[in-house]
């Protein structure tokens, strides 16, 4: 079985905007949920799905193993990371800080939970619903990101002079050492500093707007953010998320309602419901009380008028408009499309959409990277060359000595 790490997806916002309420619909992990500020201190961290409609599970009886098939829909595992709110100068030590965003070092993509309908202030205070505007929320969260990368930036600023101007090495390296642990590539250092106007500038010269544009930069380029414009079951809520999508226009906005979602999710598993996450609609199997029928009445009619609760469309989003994943699916008997043991389509991996058949071999295993010949494209029986990229739905074999 393919144990490749999960790719992760932090879950940000101000407090009480619904993150812990988005990640528990989810996960469907208990845990605290409630309007008070600041109930999440520590991260919560667990496993949520992609939705892949098509997928080769579709059409074949398939045994998986590291994904899940339900009514000929797959499912894949991401992690999601739900942490503390963040509140407006948490980089000077307001409210919870922003240290705890180091929970979210290596998620390649973050998932922004905002309050659309506007009924919490920008400190998560309760207010009359839409009396706050949550497209400023948007620019303050964004720009709490950016301080906390340029204060990791900060820490050690003089070791990054030091190594520029007298060892004489590249700026691009030292950032690149420096930014390794946040998930930054080579690419996204190049890009800040070219579009920052930095690249020829000496470290010793830079000033500290000079650091927070490029922070900013390389956190754009290097952790994508999809805004969730929450509680949208709320009147005030459908205002709020067209307004971000009128000031925000070439942004991803998924209009979600987090609480329907959990509602749906917990009715599912009590067997009152039958529902899948990402449904349009749901089919009522159980017996209900007179309240749980008027609130999934209530939910049925919200499923109308949006398509779905958005949860499993912002993780989608995220994972696939964002950051431009692909699902393939590895296999090594490519007659039977299965493992050694005759398991059909066993794994599902999601893997960059730049990622080579030789990647593909070092993210199953070290390895089966280093013995790799080539690949074959199993659905056509093409050969896929080392540097070939993969695509979405690959069902791929790879050849090693
Ligand atoms: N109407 C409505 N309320 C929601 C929705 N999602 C969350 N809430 C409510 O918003 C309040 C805050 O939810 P939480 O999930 O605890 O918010 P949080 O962002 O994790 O807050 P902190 O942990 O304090 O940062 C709770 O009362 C939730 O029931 C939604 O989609 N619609
Ligand atoms: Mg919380």
């Amino acid at each position: 079985m393919v144990t490749q790490a999960r790719v992760q997806i932090g879950i940000v916002g101000k407090p009480n905007a619904g993150k812990s309420t988005f990640f528990a619909a989810a996960t469907l992990k208990d845990v605290k949920i409630s309007p008070i500020p600041f109930t999440t201190i520590d991260p919560n961290i667990g496993i949520g799905y992609v939705r892949i409609e098509t997928c080769p599970c579709t059409n074949i009886r398939c045994n998986p193993r590291s994904y899940i098939v339900l009514d000929g829909v797959c499912f894949a595992p991401v992690e999601l990371i739900d942490v503390a709110g963040l509140v407006p100068g948490a980089w000077q030590g307001r409210g919870l800080g922003n240290q705890f965003l180091d929970h979210l070092r290596r998620a390649p993509v973050l998932i922004h939970v905002v309050d659309a309908s506007g009924s919490t202030d920008e400190e998560g205070r309760l207010v009359k619903p839409g009396s706050h505007d949550p497209v400023s929320d948007v620019y303050f969260l964004e720009r709490e990101i950016d301080m906390w990368i340029a204060s990791i930036l900060r820490r050690d600023w003089d070791r990054v002079v030091r190594y520029v101007e007298f060892s004489k090495r590249d700026i691009t390296e030292v950032l690149l050492e420096k930014l390794a642990g946040l998930g930054m590539g080579r690419a996204h250092v190049e890009a800040a500093l070219q579009d920052a106007d930095l690249a020829k500038k000496s470290p010793s010269k830079w000033s500290d707007e000079d650091l927070v544009k490029f922070s900013h930069l390389v956190r754009e380029y290097s952790k994508p953010i999809v805004i969730a414009a929450n509680k949208i079951d709320l009147p005030e809520g459908e205002e709020g998320y067209k307004k971000l999508r009128e000031t925000l226009p070439n942004r991803i906005i998924v209009p979600t309602s987090a609480e329907a979602e959990l509602a749906l999710r917990r009715a599912a598993a009590k067997g009152l419901i039958k529902y899948k996450p990402g449904d349009q609609s749901f089919e009522v199997v159980g017996q209900l009380t007179p309240q749980q029928k008027s609130a999934l009445d209530k939910i049925a009619e919200l499923l109308k008028k949006w398509g779905s609760t958005g949860v499993t469309k912002a993780i989608n989003a995220a994972v696939f408009d964002a950051i431009k994943y692909v699902a393939i699916y590895p296999v090594e008997d490519e007659r039977r499309l299965s493992d050694k043991n005759g398991n059909v389509l066993p794994d599902l991996l999601l893997v960059p959409h730049t990622y080579t058949a030789r990647d593909v071999a070092y993210a199953i295993h070290t390895e089966l990277g280093e013995r790799f010949i080539a690949a074959i494209d199993v659905k056509s029986g093409r050969k896929l060359a080392a540097d070939e990229t993969v695509f979405q739905g690959l069902i791929i074999k790879i050849l090693a000595r």
